[in-house]
This record gives structure tokens, sequence and C-alpha cells, in this order.
């Protein structure tokens, strides 16, 4: 660490680094100098990320057109350089490291505390697409091909089950059924986009609750965090992915599944909240597919945490075995229970939509 540590242009000299966060993906560490000053500091997962220099870019382009839009009201992550001039470093054992200044004074939640946390972070998500709703989409690198493609998630499933590297496929048919009974509808969205119905924006893609930084004082999100996925996607699929994890009433790794329905009241809040931020600015079908994109979405996440069980927890970081079977439980109980509230879930839409 301390090799690595030492590369970036830090302003003071580092006495603490720990491990921080509740991300799946990166190694996240909070550094704290002996000035006091914080930072930042993640491995970025080359399981996930294949090209993770391209990341950097992106995030670079992206950070600088949002801190050109003050009306935002948001801060943004900043890059700290390293001592060679560039915005990441390669150790020698191969592994890709990035620095961010610390936003201090922010909470990350893991679940809303009331309904007007969940609003506040969908304003927070809805603005942040407004303000690149200007950004040149060619511009950005696709960092993981594929993301939200949830035809080309189900062709990889089958290709985890081929293969079955961790000999688990006999233990999850019923969890394989499952999805494939659904597979032409958790398939609409990426119809949809192909066939010109559904505009491609430029999206965050990974909306959980836990990348948004909010005030403890105020209750305002004061930063979406984890940019490494803004890539060019469908509005749904932020909309989709806030609603699987943020309006799910319990832990996305929750054993007993008895807990796990989908809260109404955080859906509304989510809705109503994403709706004033950048409503005025999706088409009439992108709107009318928003409860369709919550079980899209909760539906390809399950499958990417079956697949992941499967394939012997390579991708998402576990702290305990079978957790990603236990993620997947969940995203496919929440897809039941929408199912069972569906049309509630409809006439919440109507009534937000015809305020
Ligand atoms: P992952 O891709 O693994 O989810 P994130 O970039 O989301 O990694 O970071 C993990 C956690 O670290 C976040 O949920 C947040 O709590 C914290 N975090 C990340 N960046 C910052 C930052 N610049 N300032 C304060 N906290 C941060
Ligand atoms: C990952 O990085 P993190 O923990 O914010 C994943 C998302 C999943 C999420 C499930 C790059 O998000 O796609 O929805 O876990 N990020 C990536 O909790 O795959
Ligand atoms: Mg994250």
């Amino acid at each position: 660490m301390k090799e690595v540590l030492q590369q970036f242009c830090f302003d003071g000299e580092p006495v603490a680094c720990e491990l921080f966060g509740n991300g799946h993906i990166n190694r996240t560490y909070r550094v704290v100098c002996e000035n006091g000053k914080e930072y930042i500091l993640q491995r970025v997962s080359q399981v996930a990320f294949h090209h993770p220099e391209q990341l950097i870019e992106n995030i670079d382009a992206v950070t600088a057109h949002i801190a050109r839009k003050p009306e935002l009201h948001q801060q943004t992550l900043h890059l700290i350089e390293t001592k060679d001039g560039k915005k990441f470093y390669i150790a020698p054992d191969g592994e890709f490291w990035r620095a961010y200044s610390y936003i201090s004074g922010g909470i990350c939640l893991e679940a809303p505390r009331t309904p007007q946390d969940f609003y506040e972070a969908a304003v927070a998500f809805g603005s942040f697409q407004l303000a690149l709703a200007d950004f040149p989409p060619q511009r950005l690198h696709e960092t993981i091909p594929h993301f939200h493609d949830t035809a080309d998630r189900f062709r990889q499933l089958r290709e985890s089950v081929a293969a079955d590297a961790a000999g688990r496929v006999k233990d999850v048919q019923p969890e394989l059924d499952f999805l494939f009974a659904r597979e032409e509808e958790l398939c609409t969205l990426c119809r949809m986009q192909a066939a010109g119905e559904l505009p491609l924006r430029v999206t965050h893609n990974d909306t959980k609750l836990n990348n948004v930084l909010f005030d403890p004082e105020s209750g305002k999100a004061i930063c979406v965090l984890d940019l490494d996925t803004v890539m060019p996607g469908l509005s749904a699929c932020d909309f989709g992915d806030a609603i699987r994890f943020g309006a799910s009433t319990a832990a996305e790794d929750e054993r007993d599944l008895d807990r796990v329905t989908i809260d109404l009241e955080m859906y509304r809040a989510f809705l109503r909240g994403y709706l004033d931020a950048c409503g005025s600015a999706l088409t009439a079908k992108e709107i009318e597919v928003l409860p369709l994109s919550a079980k899209v979405i909760t539906g390809e996440i399950g499958l990417r945490f079956l697949k992941d069980h499967i394939d012997g927890d390579i991708y998402f970081g576990i702290h305990r075995p079978g957790q990603n079977l236990d993620r997947a439980h969940t995203q496919l109980k929440l897809v039941s229970e929408m199912e069972k509230k569906w049309d509630e879930m409809q006439e919440i839409l109507q009534e937000v939509t015809q305020r």
C-alpha cells in the first residue's frame, strides 16, 4: 500500500489507509493525511473493467462537464493526479489504482430512512442525467459492453450453466427455471431500444442508493458517486436499478425471504423525485416503461448474482459463502412481489404523472 500511496499527489503525508464503503466491485480505502486531509483510494476491479484507463477518461470528461453546471447544486468526484501527471497508477503487480478527493461531511445510506431520503436520491439521479443530456455520447467508452443488455445477460447465463465451473448448477434449477420462464418479458427494454422506441441517453447505470452521498443535516443529496459505468444507456435502467435496491423492504442479501417485498411508498417517492427532476425531458414511452423497468432490472441483477454464484463468485465481492445466491434469491423474490403488486405499481405511475 505504501508504494501505491506514494504515487498520488496528496496534500499531506498519508498516515492511515483503511478499507471503506460497501461496494461490490472495487476495493475502496479511505486515506487520512497527517494534516487531516482525506482521500478515497480505489483498486479498480479488472474482472469487471477490462480497460480501466478508458473508465478514467470517461470519469474525467463527465465530471468536468458536471462541474460546469452550477445549477445542478451538487458536487462531483474529483480525480487526484499521480506524481507523473496521470490520473491512475498501474502497480508492478498489474493492479489499477485511482484516487479521489474525499467528499467530507456526507453519509451513504444502505436503505432510505424515509420516503423523503429516496425522493432526494431520485432528484439527484434525475438531475445527473439531465446535466449530461448535452454530453456527446460518442465521447464515452463503453466501460462494460452490453451492461444492461438483458438478452446478452441471458446468453452469458446459458454459457455459465453449460460450463458449470463450480459444480453448482444442480442446486439452482428452480432459480434458473424462474428466470427462463420470464426471459421474453425481461428482454422487453432491450427489444424496444433496438427498435428505436426508447432513446439512448447518457446514464449512470448503477443507481444504488449507496452510490449517492447525503448531507446529514439537510437530508439533500450532495454528490452522485461511482461513475464507472456512466455510458450511453436507457433512462429506464437508472430508474429500475434504484427501485430494486432502495424500494426493497430488506437488504440485498437478506436470507429471510418473508421480509422481502417492494415498498410502494418508496416506489412512489422515487417516481415523484425522478419525474420532478427529469420527467420533462423524457418521452411518453420512457415514462410508460418505468414500472416495467423496475421488474426488468431486478430480474437482470438477480440473473447476474445467480450467474456469479454458478461461476464460483468471481465478479461480485462476497463476505460469506453463498452470499451471491442469497442476493439472487432476494432479487427473484422482489420480481414475484412486483408481479403481485403490478396493478398498484401502474396506478401509482398514473397518479404521479397526473399531478
Ligand atoms: P464500488 O464500485 O465498489 O461500489 P464506489 O465508487 O461506489 O465503489 O465506492 C464505494 C463506497 O465508498 C461508496 O459507496 C461511498 O460510501 C464511498 N465513496 C466513494 N467515493 C467517495 C468520495 N469521493 N467521497 C466520500 N465517499 C466516497
Ligand atoms: C455493483 O459497484 P456497486 O457495488 O455500486 C454492480 C452493479 C450491481 C450492484 C448490485 C460495475 O455495484 O451493476 O447492480 O453491484 N456494478 C458493476 O448491488 O457491475
Ligand atoms: Mg458503488
